[in-house]
């Protein structure tokens, strides 16, 4: 079983508002397709379509005013939205893949996973299908309101399902000691919560990202570590990288190790 989230730096344009990543996401796709039939689970993250509403709203800061009930239908719609593209794009290179957008099968608890429902993807895992799930904002019994990342989600579907393989396909090539645009970071071929690596944390500027990029994704990545027998970041705009991954190949990028590796 295998676990890959697409993120939303890869599949969409950071920098612009709803602007989906056709070429790249349609390549992507392919990379997946000779795997379809051996149990994977697709995540996507909101990118563009999530998160440049979700911060004009400040609905990571949970529902507070009456305008955050208009936010939170429209950053629901956009990411439902961005899931049909992707779901266009997969069917296209041949990957049957059904949607369960977590607002059906997830509740959360002051940001926290609560109330997992996993059957539907069990069900669907069952009779050959790919399940496809993504970021969103979801209900919340505390806050009213919070986002639900996709790497939250990887944390939650990888502690069920104990994947051989999760990726996390990203803008960058993994996880640097710095911020990767800086010429003098490096490129860290591991990372474990029991080291204290530096790790460049800011989005780039001008983009939106509630989640907290690369700081954020690092800890749910740790938790799905902890829960799979391999777990990678690494870079999706370099052709055939995923690919070569899931076959099981060494790629350039960052592996993630649980505690105690
Ligand atoms: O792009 C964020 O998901 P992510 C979801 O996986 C929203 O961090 C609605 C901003």
């Amino acid at each position: 079983m295998r676990l890959v989230k697409l993120g939303g730096s890869v599949i969409t344009d950071k920098a612009r508002p709803l602007a989906f990543r056709s070429r790249v996401t349609r390549r992507l796709s392919r990379e997946l397709a000779p795997f379809k039939g051996e149990g994977l689970i697709v995540v996507h993250g909101a990118g563009s379509f999530g998160h440049v509403r979700a911060a004009e709203y400040g609905l990571a800061r949970g529902m507070k005013d009456h305008r955050q009930v208009e936010g939170t239908a429209i950053v629901q719609r956009d990411v439902r939205d961005l899931n049909l593209r992707v779901l266009d794009v997969l069917i296209e290179a041949g990957i049957p893949a059904v949607s369960l957008p977590p607002a059906t099968w997830l509740e959360l608890k002051d940001g926290r996973m609560v109330a997992f429902d996993a059957v539907p993807f069990q069900r669907a895992i069952a009779r050959g299908l790919v399940p496809v799930t993504f970021g969103d904002v979801l209900m919340d019994t505390e806050r009213g309101v919070a986002i639900a990342s996709g790497d939250l989600l990887m944390a939650g579907l990888a502690a069920v399902f104990k994947p051989d393989l999760s990726v996390f396909v990203t803008g960058v090539d993994g996880v640097y000691d710095g911020e990767p645009a800086d010429p003098g970071a490096r490129l860290l071929r591991t990372v474990s919560p029991d080291g204290a690596q530096v790790v460049g944390t800011t989005a780039a500027e001008g983009v939106a990202d509630v989640t907290g990029s690369m700081g954020g994704k690092l800890a749910e990545a740790f938790q799905v570590a902890a829960s799979s027998k391999e777990t990678w970041i690494i870079g999706g705009n370099s052709p055939g990288r995923l690919r070569s991954l899931m076959e099981g190949r060494r790629v350039k990028g960052t592996r993630v190790l649980p505690s105690g590796r």
